[in-house]
């Protein structure tokens, strides 16, 4: 056994997304996303699951709030649903939809609990979509709209922010490999997308501070680690490969100002180049205030020609699989902190981690050990991690409770809260109530 501490201040949180768990996609004057759509295209997600009623989060966020309570966190994680604040995307503002985050935040703030607000967490109204989505500036100028609306609204009561959630997710996931919607499989598309979204984060940060609105921002990239299958420089080159585009091909643009010149070149013998137009490469390079990194697993990489736009191929070592086929390996997230360091020792949350554990109810109880024993391995990391002296300043557990997995539907669960998707019932899991006593110490406790 061995007893890690963690700072005074560390913030202890859990992460949710909007689509995944709020439901109620016909109330409240809310707008249809490209979510809705893609979940009611036949064959996108699994088994033809929508975010209809997800776990109900709209009417039942009362409920998730003593859930919060009960667990002890002190920062939670959640998105805005843009198509609830302006439902066709960039005309007319419900109030509604505002209406019903000041309840929730405030009753958030009444519990003693942060909250940490993502702006983009991918319901992109459809409207926009219909016009090209992030690719077109039209599409840009909405989001900085909208953005200016939730910055005037909740300043004073969040100081905790995010632009996107996940870009890499956004702009190659979902237009590239066309596994997330809105499902396109192009490699110019994804490119326009990843420099629509860099461009739209610049001009709200720009906003944030010209609107002179309360706290930090910053963005939320999910990050991957990757090492060479062999010493040869080219399965080097496909482990570089893998590592840039989830984060320097982002992080590079904010920090820097510019994009890693190896991938550009890259893209550009693949046929694409990237749509940069005048003064863009000023407004993406705003200083930021923290990072949000989003971190599950990590890969060990080869070379292979075949392998989709970046010839890079991830190799089954027969490492132990989370439920959703991801291998657990808590040591990228060390290697991966380290690296990070070349833009500097800047302000880290770990704003999501976590582990799809698909198992049930059994005579009341959930006994989801291999969650805990992917938190403790991940915790310990962290711990590490503070201790070199990196600027790790909070953990948000994926997920409060299990909900919409995206194109796996209701199939893969990732809470630490189960619920049963008839009932609606919401129990909470061995996990939480190990995550309850990780947050009460301040310390963890591991096994070994
Ligand atoms: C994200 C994530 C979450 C997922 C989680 C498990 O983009 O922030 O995709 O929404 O549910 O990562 O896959």
């Amino acid at each position: 056994m061995t007893i890690f501490q963690f700072p005074q201040d560390f913030r202890w949180g859990t992460a949710t997304a909007s689509y995944q768990i709020e439901g109620a996609a016909q109330e409240g004057g809310r707008g249809v996303s490209i979510w809705d759509t893609f979940a009611r295209t036949p064959g996108k997600v699994f088994n033809g699951d929508n975010g209809d009623v997800a776990c109900d989060s709209y009417h039942r966020y009362e409920e998730d709030i003593e859930l919060m309570k009960k667990l002890g966190i002190n920062t939670y994680r959640f998105s805005i649903a843009w198509p609830r604040i302006i439902p066709d995307g960039d005309g007319e503002i419900n109030r509604e939809g505002l209406d019903f985050y000041h309840r929730f935040v405030d009753k958030l703030l009444e519990a003693g609990i942060e909250p940490f607000c993502t702006l983009y967490h991918w319901d992109l109204p459809q409207t926009l979509e219909d016009i090209g989505g992030w690719g077109n500036r039209r599409t840009v100028d909405a989001f900085v709209k909208y953005a200016e609306v939730i910055f005037k609204e909740f300043s004073g009561k969040i100081n905790f922010w995010l632009t996107f959630n996940e870009p890499w997710c956004i702009a190659f996931l979902s237009n590239l490999l066309g596994i997330h919607a809105p499902g396109n499989k192009d490699l110019q598309t994804s490119i326009n997308v990843a420099h629509g979204l860099l461009v739209a984060h610049g001009k709200a940060v720009q906003s944030f501070r010209r609107l002179g609105t309360t706290g930090q921002i910053g963005i939320a990239p999910n990050v991957c680690w990757a090492e060479p299958y062999s010493k040869s420089p080219e399965d080097q080159a496909a482990c570089d490969r893998a590592i840039a585009l989830n984060t320097d091909w982002f992080l590079d643009p904010i920090y820097k100002g510019s994009y890693p010149q190896f991938m550009v070149d890259w893209f550009e013998k693949a046929g694409a180049t990237v749509p940069i137009q005048e003064g863009d490469m000023e407004i993406i390079s705003q200083p930021i205030d923290l990072l949000g990194i989003n971190y599950y697993t990590m890969g060990i990489n080869r070379f292979n020609p075949e392998a989709g736009a970046l010839q890079s191929e991830e190799v089954d070592m027969g490492l132990t699989k989370t439920d959703i086929g991801w291998p657990v390996e808590s040591r990228g997230l060390y290697e991966f902190m380290h690296y990070l360091q070349k833009y500097g020792n800047v302000d880290v949350y770990i704003t999501e981690n976590g582990a799809c554990i698909n198992d049930d109810l059994e005579n009341g109880k959930i006994n989801d050990d291999r969650r805990i024993a992917y938190y403790e391995q991940h915790l310990t990391q962290i711990h590490r991690i503070i201790n070199d002296g990196i600027n790790l300043k909070g953990y948000m557990a994926w997920s409060l409770m299990d909900n919409f997995e995206w194109a796996e539907g209701y199939r893969m669960r990732f809470g630490l809260v189960h619920v049963d998707y008839r009932s609606l019932v919401r129990t909470p899991k061995e996990s939480f109530y190990w995550y309850q006593n990780v947050i009460k110490n301040n310390w963890l406790e591991t096994r070994i």
